[in-house]
């Protein structure tokens, strides 16, 4: 039992209720947001109906998480800014050992497990055997079991963080196992106790870490993937899937699937193979500015996007891509792909600008990811998301123990057909 952590949510979960019900109670019938057609045609992009408390997304600021901007997060461990997430402060020292130890307690992986992945073919997607193994895990669910007992609604966080500690303690040695599998690189790395969380990955992907380097932006990579808002796909994917009460084996599981989609956590794969590919033109150097334009001019023209580029919130350079490029300038300048992601990003933007279609045309995370851990040895570029994933759970879980501590319903919006969207249309006059 997570004892600190799960003594502080007793104590703040009964004052955060009674807050929204007041709220909901004296202001509930309150506008504070309308839907135009091209909203509703337009993936709902910008309208606000859905609450998260573990992070915000401003358009002019980025990732915030529970009131620290991200990039004062930067020099954290995963696991403190789990704890945030969870609770809205960073842990004391005693906490974060408890929360430290316990997913260290939790993180044996059952033998069943590996008989599956070792069941799966070599050439599936490792997004596919990483999601497989999370379902899989599904047996373990003390939400199930508890709620197959007659479990009370209050007690539903409860066994929702008791499942979210238990699978986020075990996501690094999955993940690891599917890498070290697909990829060929010889058995499993046994996991290392003395070490922290990611680290602890990163060790056990088998990578060679002589500076520590790469343990380091493992921790950095996990902060920084860790969580933005609720209503991008494998965040609001998660939530509409555990709204249902599925637990967060399910639930996890299938906002992962999503993460595995072109346009959402697939791009750092497609991003880096971009990046590949402008040095493969230029004969494996980095390219004048001029011969990357007519490159980026030659995506665009051929129909595709420049991955990396762009966002569905944010106008701005994307503060996560900053972080890892302040990186990458520290650790690995004088490394081309580093060069060239920061050619990129002087080049492309105005690019963008000038074709005039995406609304952002600032770099996002996953602009800059990728090279990092091209340049660490970490180049099987499919695997990058499995990575994302890793991270992506922690504020995951952390909004779904939230939303079932308040007791928030099932997800169920209307949806209206364009037969009724056009008679609406025409009844509304033209402002
Ligand atoms: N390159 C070329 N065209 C782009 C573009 C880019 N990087 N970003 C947006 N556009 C285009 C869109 O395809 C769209 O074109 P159409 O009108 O022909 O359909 C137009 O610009 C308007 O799009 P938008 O409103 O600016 O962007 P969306 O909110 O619809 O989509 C995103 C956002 C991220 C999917 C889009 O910018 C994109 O495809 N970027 C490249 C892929 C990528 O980096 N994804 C990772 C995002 C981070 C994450 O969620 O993990």
């Amino acid at each position: 039992m997570a004892n600190l952590l799960k003594q502080r949510l007793n104590a703040q979960i009964p004052v955060l209720k009674d807050e929204i019900r007041n709220l909901v109670k004296e202001h509930g019938k309150k506008v504070i947001s309308q839907v135009t057609i091209e909203q509703a045609y337009g993936g709902m992009r910008g309208v606000k109906g859905l609450v998260c408390d573990t992070s915000l997304v401003e358009p002019d600021t980025g990732l915030v998480i529970r009131g620290y901007p991200v990039k004062q997060l930067t020099n954290k461990l995963p696991e403190d800014v789990l704890w945030l997430l969870l609770t809205g402060s960073l842990p004391c020292e005693a906490e974060a050992k408890d929360l430290q130890a316990e997913l260290k307690k939790r993180s044996k992986v059952p033998d069943y497990v590996w008989k599956v992945l070792n069941a799966m073919p070599l050439n599936s997607h490792p997004m596919a055997m990483f999601n497989t193994l999370v379902l899989v895990l599904e047996r373990e669910s003390l939400f199930r079991k508890n709620y197959t007992k007659g479990m009370r609604k209050e007690q539903y966080w409860e066994s929702t963080l008791e499942d979210s500690l238990n699978i986020i303690a075990k996501l690094p040695a999955l993940a690891a196992a599917v890498y070290r599998r697909r990829y060929k690189k010889g058995p499993r790395v046994k996991p290392n106790p003395r070490l922290d969380w990611a680290a602890n990955y990163a060790w056990m992907l088998g990578i060679k870490d002589p500076t520590g380097e790469f343990a380091n932006l493992m921790r950095l990579y996990m902060v920084l993937h860790s969580d933005h808002e609720s209503g991008n796909v494998s965040a609001f994917t998660t939530h509409t899937v555990n709204s249902a009460l599925s637990d967060i084996y399910y639930s996890l599981s299938a906002g992962l699937n999503g993460l595995a989609g072109p346009l959402h956590g697939l791009a750092n794969q497609e991003c880096l193979s971009w990046i590949l590919d402008s040095l493969k033109q230029f004969g494996g150097k980095v390219p004048s500015a001029d011969d990357l334009r007519k490159f980026a001019w030659d995506t665009l023209n051929s129909g595709k996007v420049i991955p990396g580029y762009g966002h569905a919130v944010l106008r701005i350079t994307d503060p996560r891509f900053d972080a890892f490029l302040e990186f990458g300038k520290r650790v690995c300048s004088d490394d081309p792909i580093v060069q060239l992601v920061a050619l990129v990003f002087d080049v492309v933007p105005p690019v963008l600008r000038e074709q005039g279609k995406a609304k952002d045309p600032w770099p996002n995370v996953d602009a800059a990811s990728g090279s990092l851990l091209y340049h660490f040895g970490l180049k099987e570029f499919d695997y990058y998301t499995v990575l994302f994933g890793v991270s992506r759970a922690l504020g995951v879980c952390a909004q779904a123990v939230l939303s079932r501590a308040l007791g928030m319903p099932i997800v169920r919006p209307k949806s209206v057909t364009t037969d009724w969207m056009k008679k609406t249309a025409a009844s509304i006059p033209s402002a």
